[in-house]
């Protein structure tokens, strides 16, 4: 893939940091957005001279917001079976044979929040707000988003993020568990680093293998995610999925009842 628009690639003593970099956007994916992130962490993963990949998003008010709802019609841009190619991209970061860092440096909402689930560590900034709005917008991130969810902060939480569409702060993020560790705005890279060079010192082999057989327990869930991307596709072309979409554009309440 030649340079990249939507994303910043960034190698520095064994730590590669990508970074979505649309943040007029509040750092929301789109197709190609998706598509860079996929061929950046193919590299960083498969570069031995890199032992940790940190993924983060610009400026300080989003980490990622999910998919760009000005970039959906009837179903989001790219080559995806929604168009986004989510479901790779969250294969992905599970797959790379190193650990992947979520520094969360703002609003990580519907599939930015996945994005964090599905990272092996998560650190955030005491200003991050976490949650789901799938339901809020006519749609859903089946899979990971859900299932995996529920493996991260437990059934009934999961279930509650999902069927309410709250926003956490990062303090709850950490006390469910869906982050490792939360820290004033300024010191956030500074934790990242820390965080890295302790993994730079470990052996890149028994980590391999343990983020490996970690992911073997979970495996399953793809399946699940494609089985509902499949069904996701389908309800985009609804009534009532496009009235979330349009909604959220017009910044006004959805009706989904009358659909
Ligand atoms: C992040 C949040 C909570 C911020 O709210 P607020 O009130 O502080 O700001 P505002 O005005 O909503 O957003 C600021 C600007 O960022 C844009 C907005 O349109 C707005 O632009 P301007 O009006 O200033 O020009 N913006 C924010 N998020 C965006 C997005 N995702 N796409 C395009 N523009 C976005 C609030 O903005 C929010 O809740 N955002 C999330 C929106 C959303 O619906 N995300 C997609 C969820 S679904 C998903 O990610 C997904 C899936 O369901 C299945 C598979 C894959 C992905």
């Amino acid at each position: 893939m030649s340079a990249y628009t939507d994303i910043l690639y960034e190698v520095k003593a064994g730590v590669a940091t990508i970074t979505i970099n649309r943040p007029d956007k509040y750092n929301a994916f789109r197709g190609k957005t998706c598509d860079e992130l996929i061929d950046a962490l193919h590299r960083a993963g498969w570069d031995k001279s890199i032992g940790v990949i940190v993924l983060s998003g610009s400026g300080n008010k989003a980490f990622c917001t999910g998919g760009d709802q000005s970039a959906h019609d009837g179903g989001y841009d790219g080559r995806g079976l929604i168009g986004l190619p989510v479901e790779e991209l969250q294969g992905v970061i599970r797959e790379v044979p190193k650990p992947v860092i979520a520094r969360v440096n703002g609003y990580a909402i519907g599939g930015g929040n996945v994005l964090v689930t599905c990272c092996d560590l998560a650190i955030a900034a005491d200003s991050a707000i976490f949650g789901q709005v799938g339901p809020k917008v006519g749609s859903v991130d089946p899979g990971f988003g859900t299932a995996y969810l529920a493996r991260v902060v437990g059934e009934k939480r999961a279930r509650e993020i999902w069927f309410l569409c709250r926003k956490y702060s990062a303090q709850q993020a950490l006390d469910m568990g869906l982050v490792n560790a939360v820290v004033p705005f300024d010191q956030l890279d500074a934790e990242v680093d820390k965080w890295c060079q302790e993994i730079l010192a470990l052996s890149p082999t028994a980590i391999a293998i343990a983020k490996r057989s970690f992911n073997a327990d979970s495996d399953s869930i793809k399946g699940i995610g494609g089985l509902g991307m499949q069904a996701l596709s389908l309800y985009y072309s609804t009534e009532e999925s496009k009235e979330g979409v349009r909604a959220f554009l017009e910044k006004r309440k959805p009706d989904f009842r009358g659909k």
